[in-house]
């Protein structure tokens, strides 16, 4: 008895602290500056990013990987060049990207955050006009 009590404490203290760090990486969120943007060669791209649970932006966060797709139209091969630029607004990063097709590019973004151990990951979606 004691020793399945001492395994379900244990058990117990995994979940929670498991469940605690990966809060920590869905505790922030991308979001799209704006959501339509033109199409073509060298369009901007900002992404916003956001602590959830105090709706605050993020500075100073360090975008570590980049990707730039159509997958949300199903074209998940059909990638693009994206460049990151300098931005003066808190807690905005500005990329710049060549959106070759109008439709639906998705920026894939992993970036480091201060005080947070995890990578945190985020996905926006953009719509390319002409
Ligand atoms: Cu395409």
């Amino acid at each position: 008895m004691k020793v399945i009590s001492a395994l379900l404490l244990v058990v117990g203290i995994v979940t929670a602290s498991s469940v605690a760090v990966h809060a920590a990486a869905q505790d922030y969120a991308f979001e799209a500056v704006k959501l339509e943007v033109r199409s073509g060669a060298g369009s901007e791209l900002a992404v916003r990013l956001i602590h959830k649970p105090t709706g605050k932006p993020v500075e100073g966060a360090i975008v570590i990987r980049t990707r730039l797709d159509m997958s949300p139209d199903s074209m998940e091969a059909m990638t693009s060049e994206v460049a990151p630029e300098s931005s003066t607004e808190p807690g905005v990063y500005r990329f710049r990207g060549d959106l070759t097709m109008d439709g639906n590019w998705a920026l894939k973004l992993q970036a480091k955050v201060q005080g947070e151990s995890e990578t945190v990951q985020g996905t926006v979606v953009f719509t390319a006009k002409k």
